[in-house]
């Protein structure tokens, strides 16, 4: 059984702990993937050394190369996309097609950052004097800490890193405890590219993979002053100490948090279209993504119709390994995420008394006993005062509640602390320009699923959702780069900027 390590300046090295965690397969309990470490303060202090070092000399490469670098980083990705996505599936758990999917937004995200090494834009501006020119371009911020959850092992690291790394900083990356393996490869692939794109002139420690738990590590960037910027993709309990911490150090700090996303459908919509969006948004990777679909908006007048077809359909979705061929739903990531599943249906039921229709189970039967399964949950007449409308779940469970207009159909989905993606299903084209109005949300989908943001677009959500940044395309790179303003006076004079021009 394998042994993992951390990468810390350019060499793979065990943790001063000498303790390690088990990771092993959702889907079969007995399959262990391997051992990985659990850091200690002084690992991560080592690491924050070596990119602190390492910063010196990469803000120095020109930005093109170092997009270069993440070119081949997404080469590569490219070349192992199936290996990737079939070690993904074995140790989170959501099925092949997914992890595949994932890999790709991972590669996506490398070309656009690789492109983006040859623009990183300035914006010059008039000066207000004569013989004088006014510059403003990006810099970059120095160490960044890299924290990232387990539902996309791959493309959530690359949001985050790939946009920091092109800008000319330096990071030390802390993958969930839950998807090691995926982080491990990744960051093989990153070291592999600089090496071959540098050569003689590598530099160790631009990229540096510390395993262990957000208490010790996490703890640790907070705490470490040479940590300038944390970036963290996960709950928002720990989004706020992050925020709080980062915020009295001055750290900068980017939070993707919570979402309770709905999904709207009129009675004019295209209702087959509606049904199999629902199934992808509420029961795709196992309803374990932030944009999940997790509240069923429907109108009064379709409201029956759309629940006989959607439990007909559920009924059919086929649960197992997500490596096996026509398995549709994965397990839950861990027994600890089933239980929370388990408990929010047994709230549902006893506390909040909504009618389950399907599902409000663990999935035992045969092979399914091997995991963390648990079957795709709806419960109907839920209402908005509900802990199961209101609470992240992050499992296959759906809520579905009902609305007579529009406007009581977005005052609905809008009623909630967070606000990530959303969804609306009409053919009314007045309607869908007035939800775009007014939904409360970072994202918005018309006849589209609340999942499935592409890698170029900005991602992040508002309300408890985040603190204002985004994630993914050209937005991201306001939070990795500083704006720099340069002025060159070429008059032979000293011109005295308010005071000598009016
Ligand atoms: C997440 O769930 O944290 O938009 C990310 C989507 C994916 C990314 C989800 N492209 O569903």
């Amino acid at each position: 059984m394998e042994y993992f390590k951390n990468l810390i300046n350019g060499e793979w090295k065990d943790s001063k702990s000498g303790k390690y965690s088990e990771n092993r397969n959702p889907a079969d309990k007995e399959d262990l993937i391997g051992y990985f470490p659990s850091s200690t303060p002084e690992d991560v202090e080592e690491a924050v050394k070596a990119a602190k070092e390492a910063f010196k000399k990469w803000r120095l490469i020109p930005a093109p190369k170092r997009g270069d670098v993440l070119k081949i980083v997404g080469d590569i990705m490219l070349q192992k996309k199936d290996e990737i996505a079939f070690e993904m599936t074995r140790e989170m758990g959501k099925v092949f097609a997914e992890t595949k999917g994932d890999t790709q937004e991972g590669i996506d995200t490398a070309y656009y950052a690789a492109s983006e090494g040859r623009r990183l834009f300035g914006l010059n501006a008039p000066s207000e004097l004569p013989n004088k020119m006014n510059l403003s371009f990006r810099v970059p911020i120095g160490v960044g800490g890299i924290i990232t959850p387990w539902n996309f092992p791959m493309a959530i690291p690359t949001w985050k890193i790939f946009p920091a790394l092109v800008c000319g900083n330096t990071v030390v990356f802390k993958p969930a405890e839950l998807t090691p393996k995926t982080a491990n490869t990744f960051v093989k692939i990153v070291d592999q590219a600089m090496r071959e794109v540098l050569g003689k002139d590598y530099i160790p420690g631009v990229i540096n993979l510390i395993h262990g738990s957000g208490r010790v590590v996490g703890e640790c960037f907070l705490a470490n002053k040479d940590i300038d910027f944390i970036s963290f993709t996960g709950s928002t309990e720990v989004g706020r100490r992050i925020n709080e911490v980062g915020g009295r150090e001055l750290k900068r700090v980017s939070l993707e948090l919570g979402g309770k996303n709905a999904q709207i459908v009129m009675d004019d919509a295209n209702l087959e279209l509606a049904l199999d969006a629902v199934l992808w948004g509420a029961f795709g990777t196992t309803g374990q993504r932030c944009t999940a679909t997790s509240r069923l908006i429907l109108h009064k007048n379709i409201h029956d119709k759309f629940l006989k077809m959607l439990t007909e359909r559920v009924s059919k979705l086929k649960l197992g390994y997500g490596n096996n061929k026509g398995v549709d739903v994965g397990p839950c990531v861990s027994e600890s995420q089933r239980e929370t599943v388990n408990n929010y249906v047994q709230i549902g039921l006893k506390e909040d008394k909504a009618t389950l229709i399907a599902g409000g189970d663990y999935a035992k039967d045969g092979e399914l006993a091997k995991g963390w399964f648990y079957k795709p949950t709806i419960f109907k007449d839920v209402t908005p005062e509900m802990r199961i409308a209101k609470e992240e779940i992050f499992g296959p469970v759906l809520s579905v509640l009902k609305c007579s207009s529009l406007e009581e159909g977005v005052a609905i989905l809008n009623n909630t602390v967070y606000g990530l993606s959303s969804s609306i299903f009409t053919n009314n084209v007045n309607d869908a320009f007035m939800a775009v109005r007014d939904i409360q949300a970072g994202i918005t989908y018309i006849n589209g699923a609340t999942i499935g943001a592409e890698a170029h677009m900005p991602f992040g959500g508002v309300k408890a959702t985040g603190n204002g940044h985004r994630e993914g395309g050209w937005t991201v790179y306001d939070f990795y780069s500083e704006w720099k303003a340069v002025y060159i006076d070429y008059s032979g004079k000293l011109q005295r900027a308010q005071i000598d021009n009016y």
